[in-house]
């Protein structure tokens, strides 16, 4: 009966994958999320605790968990991390001095069991500030080529115009097709 059902919203579309925008504070998590949704930049807060709202693409539909970046949150992540089929994490491309830690992060992300089966977009952001790190810089700092047991994808954008969020999208939604 729960497979028919599930068939059946396969068939209609309204299957829901699980995401988790995770990422430093201050990187653009809430604005992209919101970008997402309204098409304009919503003025933010500093994210205590979680954001979600639901993305429909084309008949696909992402949940999207936001999650505070703070030091002190961060060691919450993981409760989020059950049934996520995507991570997006977002960097702050002017951020040079906390790449190293975003990496940290990151590794520490891919190592963790529930998200064993999970895609991960990078989105460069702030790509609209003069001299910020490119993808390509930031490919390098995080060895992501060396990521052989996740689908990922690296993409600049700038959350503020809302460029380069439909790329990462698209990705999102081909990724959810072949899961
Ligand atoms: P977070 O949720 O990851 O902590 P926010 O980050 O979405 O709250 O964004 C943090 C700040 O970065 C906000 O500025 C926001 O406007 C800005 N920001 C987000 N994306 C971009 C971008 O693409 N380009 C630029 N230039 N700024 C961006 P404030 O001033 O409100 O703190
Ligand atoms: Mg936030």
């Amino acid at each position: 009966m729960g497979q028919l059902i599930a068939k059946l919203m396969r068939i209609f579309g309204s299957q829901e994958h699980k995401v988790i925008i995770v990422g430093l504070d201050n990187a653009g998590k809430t604005t992209i999320l919101y970008q997402f949704l309204t098409n304009e930049a919503v003025h933010t807060c500093s994210t205590i605790g979680s954001n979600v709202e639901e993305i429909v693409l084309q008949k696909t539909h992402f949940l999207m968990w936001d999650l505070g970046g703070q030091e002190t949150l961060r060691s919450t992540w993981d409760t989020y991390y059950s049934n996520a089929e995507f991570v997006i994490l977002v960097i702050d491309s002017t951020d040079r001095n906390r790449l190293l830690t975003t990496r940290e992060e990151l590794y520490k992300m891919l190592a963790h069991e529930a998200l064993r089966d999970a895609s991960v977009l990078i989105f460069a952001n702030k790509q609209d500030v003069k001299d910020s790190m490119t993808t390509a810089e930031i490919s390098q700092v995080l060895t992501l080529s060396a990521i052989k047991d996740h689908p990922w994808q690296i993409q600049g954008c700038c959350a503020l115009t809302g460029e380069g969020l439909p790329a990462g999208l698209q990705w999102m939604k081909s990724q959810a097709t072949t899961k």
